[in-house]
C-alpha cells in the first residue's frame, strides 16, 4: 500500500467525500459519523467533539446546554392522589398485596425448554434466579452509565417518562446520563423504551435462548434482508435498556400486541404488581384504560387480586401473554429486557391486539407491523404442517391460522374490487 495515503477514523480508511465526518478537537483526526455513533443531523448539538480514544483522556463529548430541566412543565396540584406522584408512591409502598409466589414458577434456566412450555403451557410468570442455563448475554454488572452512553451513541434521542406527571418527553442520552448521575435530581424520570438493537450495545446483549427459539421475529420472519421497496421492516423489539431512578412508577398496562417479555435486572430492584389476564380482568382493564379518571384510580383496586412480585438484581422474569402489570422502582435500577410474539398463546395475542385497536392506542405504542407478523407466522406454520398428519396439539393453532388465512382472502377480494381493506394495517407478505 502507498505509505503516503492519509488514513482517517477508527476504521483507518482513505478519505471518502460521500461520508459525513466529524473532527476530534483533541487529536484533530477526522471520524466517520457512522463509526463513532454521530449522525449528521446531531452534529449541531455538539459543543466539543472528542473521539472514543481521546474521550478517555480529555473527557466525553460536550453537548450544548439546553436547560431542559427548567423547561419541563411544573408539577401542578390536582384533586385526588395522582398516579406517580410522591404521595402515590409513598402510599403504594405502605400497602400490602398478596404475594405472587403462589403462582410464579421458580425455575432454573436449564429447565425452561420449548418442550416444557409446549406441554405445561406458558401461562404464568417464571422467575429464574441465576442466568446459567438461560444462555442470556448481558453486560457485566459493573458497566457504567457512561459506557452505556458511549455504546448507544451519546446523541441518541430517547423517550423519557416524567413519572410524577406520567408524561413523556425527549432527551439526548448524554443529557439523561448527566441527570441520572446528578446528586440532587429535581424530578423522577424513567427510561423504558430505549431499543438498542442497531447500536454497539447490541453486541453485548442476547435474549435468553428460549426467547430466541420462540420469538416470531427470529423464527418466522426469516433472516434474509427485505427488498428495498418493502413497506415494512422487521420489528425491533427484542432489546431494551431500562434505566429508572428510585421511586419511578409505570402504571398498569399490557405489553403491546400481547407480547411476552424477558426482563433481567442487572442492578437495583423492581417491584411488579401483577394481574392475571382473565376475561373479566381484561374487560375491566379495557374500561379503565378508556375512562377519564384513569390517573387517579389505582387499577389494582378494580380487580379481585393484584399480586406483588419483587425482582432482585441478578434475577430474570419471563412474563407470558396478556398479563396486566405495573412496576415500581424502589432503588436506582438498570434492566435489560425485550418483547416477543410466539405461537403458544395466539388467541390471547390476537385478543390484546383487537383491544388495543378498540381503545385507539396510538401507533407508536403498538407492536410494529403486528398483522404482517401474523402472516409470517401463518406462512411458517403452513410450511411446517405441509404433508404432515394433523396432531391434536396443533388443532387450536390450525383453527387460528385458518381464520387468519380467510381474512387474507377477504382482503385480497376487497382489493380486487378496489375497495378499502377492512383492516388496512399491516401489509401481507407473499404466501
Ligand atoms: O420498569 C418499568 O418501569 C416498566 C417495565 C415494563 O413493564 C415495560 O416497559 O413494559
Ligand atoms: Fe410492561
Ligand atoms: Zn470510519
Ligand atoms: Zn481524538
Amino acid at each position: 500500500m502507498d505509505a503516503t495515503v492519509t488514513l482517517y477514523c477508527v476504521c483507518q480508511q482513505e478519505y471518502d467525500l460521500s461520508r459525513f465526518m466529524i473532527e476530534c478537537e483533541a487529536c484533530k483526526d477526522w471520524f466517520h459519523g457512522s463509526c463513532v455513533g454521530v449522525e449528521e443531523h446531531q452534529a449541531s448539538e455538539i459543543e466539543v467533539y472528542h473521539c472514543p480514544d481521546c474521550a478517555k483522556i480529555h473527557g466525553p463529548i460536550v453537548v450544548k446546554k439546553r436547560n431542559w430541566l427548567e423547561r419541563l412543565p411544573p408539577l401542578k396540584e390536582k384533586k385526588g392522589i395522582q398516579t406517580g406522584t410522591g404521595q402515590f408512591v409513598k402510599e403504594l409502598k405502605g400497602r400490602t398485596f398478596p404475594s405472587a409466589d403462589q403462582f410464579v414458577k421458580h425455575m432454573s434456566g436449564y429447565q425452561i425448554t420449548r418442550k416444557y412450555l409446549e406441554e405445561s403451557g406458558f401461562d404464568y410468570p417464571i422467575i429464574v434466579e441465576k442466568k446459567e442455563g438461560l444462555e442470556l448475554r448481558i453486560p457485566p454488572s459493573t458497566i457504567s452509565m457512561e459506557e452505556i452512553e458511549q455504546l448507544v451513541g451519546p446523541l441518541r434521542e430517547i423517550d423519557v417518562i416524567d413519572v410524577e406527571r406520567q408524561e413523556d418527553f425527549k432527551l439526548l442520552i448524554h443529557e439523561w446520563v448527566e441527570y441520572f448521575k446528578s446528586p440532587n435530581r429535581q424530578r423522577i424520570l424513567n427510561v423504558i423504551s430505549l431499543e438498542f438493537s442497531t447500536t454497539r450495545l447490541s453486541e453485548l446483549v442476547e435474549p435468553p435462548s428460549i426467547v430466541r427459539e420462540l420469538s416470531w421475529v427470529d423464527t418466522v420472519w426469516g433472516h434474509e434482508p427485505l427488498p428495498e421497496d418493502c413497506p415494512y421492516a422487521r420489528p425491533a423489539v427484542q432489546k431494551y435498556c431500562l434505566m429508572g431512578v428510585k421511586d419511578s412508577f409505570t402504571d398498569f398496562h399490557v405489553d403491546f400486541g400481547g407480547t411476552s417479555v424477558w426482563y433481567h435486572v442487572l442492578r437495583g430492584e423492581k417491584i411488579f404488581y401483577l394481574i392475571k389476564p382473565t376475561q373479566t380482568n381484561l374487560h375491566l382493564y379495557e374500561n379503565w384504560v378508556s375512562s377519564a379518571n384513569q390517573s387517579s384510580l389505582f387499577f389494582g383496586d378494580q380487580v379481585d387480586s393484584c399480586y406483588k412480585c419483587v425482582l432482585k438484581h441478578g434475577q430474570t422474569l419471563l412474563i407470558p401473554t396478556g398479563w396486566i402489570h405495573a412496576v415500581l422502582t424502589p432503588i436506582d435500577s438498570l434492566v435489560f429486557g425485550g418483547n416477543f410474539l410466539h405461537s403458544l398463546n395466539i388467541p390471547l395475542q390476537l385478543q390484546i391486539y383487537e383491544m388495543e385497536k378498540r381503545v385507539n392506542t396510538p401507533e407508536q405504542f403498538l407492536f410494529p407491523v403486528f398483522e404482517t407478523s401474523c402472516w409470517y407466522a401463518a406462512r411458517h406454520t403452513l410450511e411446517l404442517l405441509k404433508g404432515k398428519p394433523v396432531h391434536r396439539q396443533y388443532r387450536a393453532q390450525m383453527k387460528t391460522y385458518a381464520a387468519v388465512a380467510m381474512h387474507k382472502q377477504n382482503c385480497a377480494q376487497h382489493q380486487k374490487r378496489g375497495q378499502q381493506l377492512s383492516v388496512p394495517h399491516g401489509a401481507v407478505p407473499e404466501i
